[in-house]
């Protein structure tokens, strides 16, 4: 996992490790909600506890876009992110290793398409990786991305500003080197969600969070197994903070993990994806779908609904309570 440690990393990270069918195999950082190394920080406090500290691998990644300015979205997520609660952690764990030396010895241990990646920041570091070595990414099985704003799903194009959405807002250079490698085939597959799609089918509410300690979690505490604390404390905790905050809000990143999971619960249209990085649409991501003259090499899937928010939804509830 590539991610910027706020809000909805921790929960897209919390799920993922909660899925009998996903091995986190290492997370590298990147500058987005917070910086790199908080973003680090806070992964390692998520993963210490989930008991999975000592583990799996952190990366603190680069701490600056490849695009001129930083961004930083502490007003969304709390001056560290991860709202008003600080975790412990042991900063000593970070690994000491550039991302691209770090993703290509990870890879060395895995069969060709037995690893994908989920990317839920700024693509600084993926970009990064793809011009060391654009052959790289053909042994990921897949890449699924949280970014960008489509307007299929529904009428949204952005949360930073009007017209853009935060991760491609923070390094739209990036997104654009990462979307134009994977439409002139430098990867098997790449999927991505935005915000037009993810702000439209989940949202964190009173209901949402009452639900979570409702019947259906209760329900399954009842049925015989003796770990009492079936939705995990930390979720909660995360939730509170942009709840009182905002009154709802929603998760984007967690429909990155869902995209590598449950690829069926989502329709995808294949096109390419362009990215405009100067003026005042700066990070506005366009999608140009691919009806005529269809582009072999282009491997880039656009999500354009969930087919189902019933379906999704107990998705989502049976990896935080389960
Ligand atoms: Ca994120």
């Amino acid at each position: 996992m590539d991610v910027d440690t706020g809000l909805d990393d921790a929960i897209a990270i919390i799920m993922a490790l909660r899925s009998p069918e996903i091995e986190i195999i290492g997370i590298t950082t990147v500058s987005g909600n917070v910086t790199a190394r908080a973003a680090a920080l806070n992964t390692l406090g998520i993963l210490r506890v989930m008991g999975k500290e000592s583990k799996i691998p952190v990366l603190r990644g680069a701490s600056r876009p490849l695009s001129k300015k930083i961004v930083h979205a502490e007003e969304v997520h709390g001056k560290k992110g991860l709202g008003n609660i600080s975790l412990q952690c042991n900063p000593a764990l970070l690994q000491k290793r550039d991302v691209y030396n770090f993703v290509s010895e990870t890879l060395a241990n895995y069969r060709k398409g037995e690893v994908a990646l989920v990317a839920t920041g700024p693509l600084t570091n993926i970009a990064r990786v793809i011009l060391e070595d654009p052959g790289i990414t053909h042994s990921l099985s897949r890449i699924c991305i949280m970014g960008g704003a489509f307007g299929l799903a529904s009428k949204i194009y952005g949360n930073i500003t009007p017209h853009a959405e935060f991760n491609f807002y923070c390094d739209p250079k990036a997104a654009q080197i990462v979307m134009t490698h994977a439409s002139s085939g430098g990867v098997r597959r790449l999927n991505i969600v935005g915000l037009d799609v993810t702000d439209k089918y989940l949202t964190v509410d009173d209901e949402f969070i009452s639900r979570l300690s409702n019947r259906q979690c209760k329900k399954r505490k009842k049925g015989g197994s003796k770990n009492s604390d079936k939705v995990p404390t930390i979720v909660k905790s995360l939730l509170r903070y942009p709840l009182t905050k905002f009154g709802k809000f929603d998760l984007p990143d967690v429909f990155a993990v869902a995209m590598l999971e449950r690829p069926e619960l989502f329709r995808f249209k294949r096109g390419k994806v362009d990215i405009i990085q100067s003026g005042i649409s700066w990070g506005h991501s366009r999608f140009v779908r691919e009806s005529h003259n269809i582009n072999e090499h282009n491997k880039t899937f656009v999500a354009t609904e969930v087919k189902s928010k019933k379906v999704f939804d107990s998705y989502v509830f049976s990896r935080l309570c389960k």
